[in-house]
Parts: C-alpha cells; sequence; structure tokens
C-alpha cells in the first residue's frame, strides 16, 4: 500500500445483543438465540430485534415479526432486551476502538469508523492493527466483530458486512472499483428495497451495472445523493471519518433593547429562542435531558433554573412548556427584565444509520 493513502475501518460486532447475552450465559452457547418480544405475550405482537447466527442459520433477521419467528424456530430461545447492559458494553467498546484510531465515528450501537491512517503503512500492517483489534475485543468483551479495511468509508463497511461473523476483509488498495463490481447493489449502505426495485426496473441488479451508468443520470435518478453514489461505486466517496464532539450544553439567548415590563412579551422572546435552540440541536441530531432558562433583571440580577428529564427528547414542545414552566416562577417579580436565555444540556448525539437513499427513489 503507498504512503499516505487513507486506510478506513468499519468495525461491526456480531449479532451484538444476542452475543452479549450468550455471553453473559453459556448454557445459549450454540443455541437459537433471539432477542426481541415474547412469542407468547401479546398474541405473538412484536418483532425480532435481533439473534445469533444460529438463529440466522433457520431463517430468522432482524425486524421478522415474532410469530413468524417463531412458527421457523420454536426451539429458539427468546429473551427480552436488556439496553441498559448493551449500552454499558456499547460504551466500553467505542472508548477502546476510539483510542485505537486517528479519527473516530460510532454510527450505530455496535459499529464504528476509525481512520488508522498514520498507524499503518501496508495491507499486511492494516490487518495486523484488525486482528488484533478483535482479539481485544474477545478478550475483554468476549465478543466477535467483522472488519472490512478499504480507502473509504463506503468500500470498508460493505467489506465488514461480506463475510460475517467473525470476518476480516481487506479491498486492496485503488482496487475499490474492481472489488464493488461483482457484487449486487444491495450492498450499498442506505440502498434499501425501494431504491433496488427502481434499479431492478432498470435491469441493473450489480454494481458493475452501476458503474457503467453516467453520472448525470445518477444526479436525475437520486439527486445529490446520487454524486455520493457515484462516488461510493466507483471507488471515489472521501468522506471524512469524523468524530464529532458532543458538546456540553448549547444555549440561545437575547439581551432587550429596552428593558421589558410585560412578562408574556419575556415568554414570547423566550419561545422564539427555544424555537431556534431546536433547530440548532436538530441540525448537530444532538438531543437533550435538561433545559434551563436565564433571566436578568434591570440591577444585574440573574436567576438560572432547570428541569431534567427521565429520557432524551428533541422535542420543541417539550422546551416550550419547561421554559414556560420554569419562567412562571420570575412572573410576579417587580423589575424588568433585561436578558432571558434557554439551554440544553445532558446532551447526547442521536444514535444515526446510514441515510436510506429510498426517499430519493
Ligand atoms: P446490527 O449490527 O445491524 O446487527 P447485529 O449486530 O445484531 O448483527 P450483525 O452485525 O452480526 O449482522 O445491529 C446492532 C444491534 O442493534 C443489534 O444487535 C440489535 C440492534 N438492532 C435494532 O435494534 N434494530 C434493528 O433493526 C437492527 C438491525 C438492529
Ligand atoms: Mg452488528
Amino acid at each position: 500500500m503507498p504512503q499516505n493513502l487513507r486506510t478506513v475501518f468499519h468495525v461491526d460486532i456480531d449479532a451484538f445483543y444476542a452475543s452479549i447475552e450468550v455471553r453473559d450465559n453459556p448454557s445459549l452457547k450454540g443455541k437459537p438465540v433471539v432477542i426481541g418480544a415474547d412469542p407468547e405475550e401479546g398474541a405473538g405482537r412484536g418483532v425480532v430485534v435481533t439473534c445469533s447466527y444460529e438463529a440466522r442459520k433457520a431463517g430468522l433477521r432482524s425486524g421478522m415479526p415474532i410469530s413468524r419467528a417463531f412458527k421457523l424456530c420454536p426451539e429458539g430461545v427468546y429473551l427480552r432486551p436488556n439496553m441498559s447492559k448493551y449500552t454499558t458494553v456499547s460504551k466500553r467498546i467505542m472508548d477502546m476502538l476510539s483510542s485505537r484510531s486517528d479519527r473516530f465515528e460510532q454510527v450505530g450501537i455496535d459499529e464504528a469508523f476509525l481512520d488508522v491512517s498514520s498507524r499503518v503503512n501496508s495491507s499486511e500492517d492494516a490487518k495486523a492493527l484488525a486482528r488484533n483489534i478483535k482479539e481485544e475485543l474477545v478478550q475483554t468483551e468476549g465478543l466477535t466483530s467483522s472488519i472490512g479495511i478499504a480507502e473509504n468509508k463506503s468500500a470498508a463497511k460493505i467489506a465488514s458486512d461480506l463475510h460475517k461473523p467473525d470476518g476480516l476483509t481487506l479491498v486492496p488498495w485503488g482496487k475499490t472499483e474492481e472489488f464493488l463490481a461483482p457484487l449486487p447493489v444491495s450492498v450499498i449502505p442506505g440502498v434499501g428495497k425501494k431504491t433496488r426495485e427502481f434499479l431492478d426496473h432498470r435491469n441493473i441488479t450489480k454494481i458493475s451495472q452501476m458503474q457503467v451508468v453516467p453520472g448525470k443520470e445518477f444526479v436525475k435518478w437520486f439527486g445529490k445523493n446520487g454524486v455520493w453514489l457515484w462516488g461510493v461505486v466507483h471507488g471515489e466517496e472521501m468522506i471524512e471519518v469524523r468524530g464529532r464532539e458532543v458538546p456540553k450544553s448549547m444555549n440561545s439567548e437575547r439581551t432587550f433593547k429596552k428593558d421589558v415590563e410585560n412578562f408574556p412579551d419575556v415568554i414570547q422572546a423566550a419561545e422564539s429562542l427555544a424555537r431556534e435552540l431546536v433547530k440548532r440541536l436538530k441540525q448537530g441530531s444532538l438531543q437533550y435531558r435538561t433545559i434551563g432558562v436565564k433571566i436578568r433583571f434591570v440591577g444585574f440580577e440573574t436567576h438560572t433554573t432547570e428541569k431534567s428529564f427521565t429520557d432524551y427528547s428533541d422535542d420543541l414542545k417539550l422546551v416550550i412548556e419547561t421554559v414556560h414552566s420554569l419562567l412562571r416562577g420570575f412572573e410576579h417579580h417587580t423589575r424588568a427584565v433585561r436578558l432571558v436565555g434557554v439551554r440544553a444540556s445532558k446532551l447526547r448525539r442521536e444514535e444515526t444509520q446510514p441515510s436510506s437513499l429510498d426517499k430519493w427513489a
């Protein structure tokens, strides 16, 4: 591998929730383990969240109705998800993965991109580092993973899916287009049922067939996502692995030009600040768990107060309601108001899956 080229890993834990349950209860090893709804409760409503590879052999898949899963695999062990456990494991894994990369981007509860360009100088180096990470995941967490190595994110992601479970797939540098050519279009992240059908309609089922379609056509078909997709199929997608920091808090304040005596005007200003704040949170895919207000009266007397919730949210209505109830505590204050502010804290980044192209097809 020539120097100065990018090396991106996509790491994805195998059958994440199910593997954690098997690890914590070794008697489940080798059995079809299904995480999801209880097939015997609620008349078999609900779905399979995930399942072990043994259950996948029986045809079970994420999203399948639990009643159908039970018909296909009555001998399976059906367990309810234990999210707090999975989140704790995820956090430890992500901390470890992030420490093994130059840049790090978590993209789901059990998957992440690592830019390791400065840490490897050959395909052998890259594979050795990936093997080492896989081994560490087994040693410290008792979990197997699949890693794809490529010069860009989309090819790394496709590669990591190719030889699951416990896979390690390297796409040679400069050979991404050749690697992708024989694969079905459905391996591309974001190409779901609708996009597949749209392409199928045009007799396109393999990536090689997409590679001969002019870029202009892609844009006609998929709008600005067509530019990205064209880059993906030609191995030229070069989107950075980006570890976006989650800010501690975000706020929106207004100092009035003229001190405000009429309290409803203060509330109205706070509402528009809340709207602006939620817009900014959404732009950064952020959710809050605490909303606070700040109010300053003439004479610089300043108060802050806040309210926390049990769940994260990005809901505007909840912000407005909270701002109203917090500000009401100052309604009978005698002095005029100089400044009002709204603040969101205890933030987290919403976990995002690759965006779907289906909406555009
Ligand atoms: P995935 O990585 O897609 O699935 P997986 O880890 O179970 O299996 P594999 O990677 O080996 O194919 O998702 C990670 C976890 O996210 C999964 O264990 C359960 C959860 N999940 C959902 O909650 N809903 C879903 O639709 C999917 C696909 C996964
Ligand atoms: Mg996984």
